[in-house]
């Protein structure tokens, strides 16, 4: 059999063969708050939700002399106006969140010389969301992205009665927070407003642990999640001697394996350390993250996405990940989504994970931010391949673009889809 001799790549041609193999990867994006246009109000886009969006407010607030009363008190157009003038106007717009909406309204051809917030604006108005989603997704060379499904809410509840599902670009996660984190209030209300016999204890009896595990079942079965996702503070425990604790031995990992279901754990976020911001308004922490060692060992046969908030956890959790194959981990998440963090966390994952990881989810919150934050998140991957690339070739080793092609597919997309076979 003739081995058909392919090119070996010359070291100088890398960073331009990277780019190009980056860019026209189409990307799963694993964790998002986006929705489907099926789900009508829950499903932002446009100019003046991208200005409004939490990272945003938050940053107003350090460069603009406003009260939390007023600016709660003004509608959404005109808190989209105050941010516009307070941080793309009497300072240049810096920061990563500012810099999004930049690269986001570059992208769609709109005239950023003008800085005319109100031409934005119509640009918007003469959209429909149906076009404007097909926009993003092009844009962005997005496949699907996994939307942030919340049992807990009344209103995407109702949606879920008559959703169909038939927009292949919009997958399921079955978010459980409340279940795990507030289960004296939000979770026990809600289960017994569902219809499941949870006794108001606080202690998980035998029958509210079983009638928790068929709230489960029954959610799996209706929106087909790829996994279970809960958010976790830096206090997390395992094992723990707790409710917690508790629903966690006795339904979530279960149910897991029943389901062959990975379980998300987004491990770092303190809720609400400044309530006055709402959701601009949680905190970090670093965790002590022998709550997921153990989980990890004690459940060699169930499948664990991790991602964690603070910087300072990011190591040990490559470490943790080369300890245990059934740990997959993913994104820059929130805090970390910056791009001298984002170029740190993805060199120590490549040199200490190679190609086992999944690099980045967008987290984006409004349809638009799809395209800068993949745009943003493309360029940090690319450069960071390429010096890996690069060493590699120094090395001694001989590269061909398919090869190339094969790795940024695994960490863009197959690493997920693969995960969860
Ligand atoms: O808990 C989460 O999924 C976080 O991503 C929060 O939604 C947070 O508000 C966020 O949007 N971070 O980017
Ligand atoms: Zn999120």
């Amino acid at each position: 059999m003739t081995i058909q001799k392919v090119e070996m790549l010359p070291i100088e041609s890398l960073p331009q063969i990277v780019d190009d193999v980056v860019q026209s990867q189409e990307i799963i994006d694993i964790h998002t708050h986006l929705f489907a246009p099926a789900f009508g109000k829950l499903l932002l886009w446009g100019i003046d939700e991208l200005l409004t969006y939490h990272y945003l407010i938050a940053e107003t607030f350090r460069r603009s002399s406003v009260t939390y009363d007023q600016f709660w008190s003004t509608p959404k157009s005109g808190q989209a106006d105050l941010i516009w003038q307070t941080l793309f106007i009497n300072n240049s717009p810096l920061s990563e969140a500012c810099r999004g909406v930049i690269t986001t309204l570059k992208m769609l051809g709109l005239d950023l010389s003008s800085r005319n917030l109100q031409g934005y604006r119509d640009y918007f108005t003469d959209l429909s969301v149906d076009d404007f989603v097909n926009q993003a997704f092009r844009l962005a060379n997005v496949k699907s992205v996994v939307m942030t499904n919340d049992p807990f809410d009344p209103v995407e509840r109702e949606v879920w009665e008559t959703y169909q599902a038939d927009d292949d670009r919009f997958l399921a996660a079955l978010r459980i927070d409340p279940l795990l984190n507030d289960y004296g209030n939000t979770g026990i209300e809600t289960l017994q407003t569902l219809g499941y016999d949870v006794d108001g204890t606080l202690a998980l009896s035998k029958q509210a642990s079983r009638q928790v595990r068929r709230f489960l079942s029954d959610w799996i079965e209706r929106i087909q999640p790829k996994y279970m996702a809960v958010s976790l503070p830096p206090t997390f425990r395992y094992p723990e001697d707790s409710i917690r604790g508790q629903m966690i031995q006795e339904c979530i990992l279960p149910i897991s394996r029943q389901y062959n279901l990975p379980w998300a754990l987004m491990i770092g976020v303190t809720r609400a350390v400044n309530p006055q911001l709402r959701l601009a308004g949680d905190g970090v922490g670093k965790v002590d993250l022998t709550c997921l060692e153990n989980l990890l060992r004690e459940n060699p046969d169930n499948k664990f996405l991790t991602t964690v908030l603070s910087r300072e956890n990011q190591h040990e959790l490559c470490v943790l990940a080369r300890k245990f194959p059934n740990l997959m981990i993913f994104g820059c998440w929130w805090f970390v989504n910056n791009p001298s963090i984002i170029q740190e966390i993805t060199q120590e994952r490549l040199e200490l994970l190679g190609l086992s990881i999944i690099p980045q989810h967008s987290d984006a919150r409004i349809m638009d931010q799809l395209i800068y934050k993949w745009t943003h998140s493309r360029q940090i991957i690319s450069s960071v391949l390429t010096e890996k690339y690069k060493d590699l070739i120094n090395s001694g080793w001989e590269l061909t673009r398919l090869e190339i092609e094969r790795d940024v597919a695994a960490l863009l997309s197959e690493n997920f889809t693969t995960f969860l076979e």
